[in-house]
C-alpha cells in the first residue's frame, strides 16, 4: 500500500483527513463515496486537471506521480485510489464494507484491483476519445514531459492530443463490454457483486460504470448492471459524494459542449 509519512511540515500538519480530489473523476468518486458511506468528516481539496493543478508544486509534494486523487490522513499521505479504499477500511472499520470470509475478501480485491488497473485502457481511453476532454494543452506537454516519470502517461496524453486511432477506440470499447458482461453474470445472481452484500467492490465499480452510462455507453445489454447502478445511485452516500448527474448528454454531444466552454474560457 503506497502510504507514506510526508517529509513536509505544511503536509504533516494536515490533521484529520483530506482528499485531494477532482470532481468528475472516477478514482476521485469512489473514495468519496467511501467517505460518505463512512460518514466520515473529510476536509475537501479540490484539484481540476484541466487548469493543470495537479502539476503544481504543492502537488507534487504530495502525490510525485502527479495522479488524482490523494488522501492525508494526519500526516499520512495515502495515493492510488484502490489503496485509498483498502487504507480508509482498515483504518474506519465502521460501517464495515469488506467481506469477512477469505474467499470473499480474494475476491474483493480483484474487483477493486481491477477497477484501478483496468483504467487506463477501458474507461479512460474511450472516455477521452468519445468527449474530446483533454487534460493537456500541447503547452503543457513539455513540462509534463520532465515532470511525469510514468511513461505510459505522457505517451497517453500525448495521443489523446494527437487523437486515438479507431483501433485504440475499438479495444476500448471491447474491454468495457467484457468486464461489464462479466458484472452482468454476478449481477444476475446476486444483488451486488461480492457476496451477496454492498461493499467496496461495488464502491470502486460505481463512478466507472456510471460515467459510461452518462456518457452514453451502449449498455442496452446489461440490464442488471443498469439496475445495479440506479440503486447505488440512490444511495444518501451517492447523493453526497457525486452529488446531482452533472450531465447526461451523450459522449457525441458532450464534445461541442466542452470544446466551446474551453474555448470562452480561453
Ligand atoms: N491508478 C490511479 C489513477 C488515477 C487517475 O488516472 N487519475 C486521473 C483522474 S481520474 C488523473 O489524475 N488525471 C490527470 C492526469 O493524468 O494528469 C488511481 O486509481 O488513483
Amino acid at each position: 500500500m503506497p502510504t507514506r509519512t510526508s517529509t513536509e511540515p505544511s503536509v504533516q500538519a494536515l490533521t484529520g483527513l483530506h482528499l485531494y480530489h477532482a470532481k468528475l473523476s472516477n478514482s476521485s468518486m469512489r473514495v468519496r463515496l467511501l467517505l460518505e458511506e463512512k460518514r466520515l468528516a473529510w476536509a475537501s481539496h479540490l484539484l481540476d486537471a484541466t487548469k493543470q493543478d495537479n502539476l503544481a508544486e504543492s502537488y507534487l509534494r504530495i502525490n510525485p506521480t502527479s495522479l488524482i486523487p490523494a488522501l492525508v490522513h494526519d500526516g499520512v499521505v495515502v495515493t492510488e485510489s484502490s489503496d485509498i479504499l483498502y487504507y480508509l477500511e482498515e483504518h474506519f472499520a465502521e460501517p464495515r464494507l469488506a467481506p469477512v470470509e477469505e474467499g470473499e475478501r480474494a475476491e474483493m480485491r480483484e474487483w477493486v484491483d481491477l477497477a484501478a488497473s483496468s483504467h487506463p485502457t477501458t474507461l479512460k481511453p474511450w472516455m477521452y476519445a468519445i468527449t474530446g476532454t483533454l487534460t493537456k494543452r500541447p503547452e503543457d506537454m513539455e513540462r509534463y514531459r520532465e515532470l511525469q516519470s510514468d511513461p505510459d502517461l505522457v505517451a497517453f496524453h500525448q495521443r489523446s492530443l494527437d487523437g486515438f486511432s479507431d483501433e485504440e477506440v475499438a479495444d476500448a470499447v471491447e474491454r468495457n463490454h467484457a468486464i461489464l458482461a462479466r458484472m452482468e453474470g454476478g449481477l444476475t445472481e446476486a444483488p451486488w457483486l461480492v457476496g451477496g452484500v454492498y461493499g467496496l467492490a461495488d464502491i470502486a465499480w460505481f463512478p466507472n460504470v456510471l460515467l459510461l452510462d452518462l456518457l452514453g455507453f451502449p449498455m442496452s445489454d446489461y440490464p442488471a448492471v443498469r439496475r445495479w447502478l440506479a440503486v447505488v445511485r440512490s444511495r444518501p452516500a451517492a447523493g453526497r459524494a457525486i452529488g446531482s448527474s452533472p450531465f447526461r448528454l451523450p459522449g457525441w454531444l458532450l464534445r461541442p459542449v466542452i470544446r466551446l466552454r474551453k474555448a470562452l474560457r480561453g
